[in-house]
């Protein structure tokens, strides 16, 4: 019986051995609880080996002998769920790389999407700071139309030869001819917010230039300049800051205006936060 006993002990510690083997190729980190359970069967083993010995040197009955392989049982299977609960733990380790790793990967996916949108916001940013013609095709008005023919439309439509055929390839821009009608006004909607540098005013030039003296121009509550000479071209330039989103042509006295071409020069557009 004594041989039975020392066999059953010694297959206990083998498979001990093994399960510490298993529990050695996992991390440090992750092995604290299955160490502390390892402890305690450890203690529990001893504790059974003191009370065999114990049992041999009192020569009690085999009954008791019986009893205490059944426990070395009972702590064997024991045994056997710490090692599938470790390899459990070792599959969730596992798994946790996994899923650091894809983290990993998000992130640097991540990156370089932040690192593309920066690049495209340079671009942008690069485009809406050129100072440019913003003006050209916008939508435009006038508070009335000489013959129903000679339109706002014609200020921006980007036409301004020399010619002087203001009826054929180059028409201007015409209020309803009344010089002792006040308020003519021409309204060029930008379309945006914009930084205004430059507007530039073409006069016709196969007459009437002096129909633009007393015009002043604005954007939108700002006055950026006004004509007080008969010139083919004005240019008022804008030093400040002066955002707008329209453009005002007004004409202060009791008298006609005709153009054949606004020019509005900015950079933008902006939002309302930018500026
Ligand atoms: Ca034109």
């Amino acid at each position: 019986m004594l041989i039975v006993i020392q066999l059953v002990i010694l297959s206990f510690f083998s498979n001990a051995l093994r399960a510490e083997s298993v529990a050695a190729s996992r991390p440090a980190s992750l092995d604290s609880e299955v160490r502390a359970i390892k402890d305690q069967l450890r203690e529990v083993s001893l504790s059974l080996r003191e009370e065999m010995y114990s049992l041999f040197g009192d020569n009690r009955s085999d009954l008791l002998l019986l009893q205490v392989i059944d426990l070395i049982k009972e702590v064997k299977e024991m045994q056997g769920q710490i090692i599938g609960q470790a390899e459990s733990i070792e599959n969730i380790e596992s798994k946790l790389v996994e899923s650091l790793e894809s983290l990993e990967r998000i992130e640097d996916s991540q990156s370089e999407v932040r690192s593309q949108v920066t690049e495209v916001n340079g671009k942008v940013e690069t485009m809406r700071s050129e100072i440019r013609l913003i003006s050209q095709q916008k939508l435009t008005w006038q508070n009335s139309t000489l013959g129903d023919r000679l339109f706002s439309e014609y200020a921006v439509d980007g036409v301004y030869t020399l010619s002087n055929d203001w009826n054929g390839v180059n028409p201007i821009q015409h209020p309803i001819s009344g010089h002792n009608q006040r308020n003519f006004v021409l309204i060029i909607d930008l379309g945006g917010l914009f930084k205004i540098r430059t507007v530039k005013l073409w006069s016709r030039i196969d007459c009437c230039q002096s129909y633009n003296l007393g015009v002043f121009i604005y954007a939108d509550g700002e006055q950026i300049g006004g004509i007080v000479e008969e010139k083919p071209l004005y240019n008022f330039d804008v030093n400040q800051h002066v955002y707008a989103r329209k453009i005002y042509v007004k004409q202060s006295l009791a008298k006609n205006m005709n153009f054949r071409e606004i020019q509005v020069y900015g950079s933008g557009p902006y939002d309302e936060s930018e500026v």
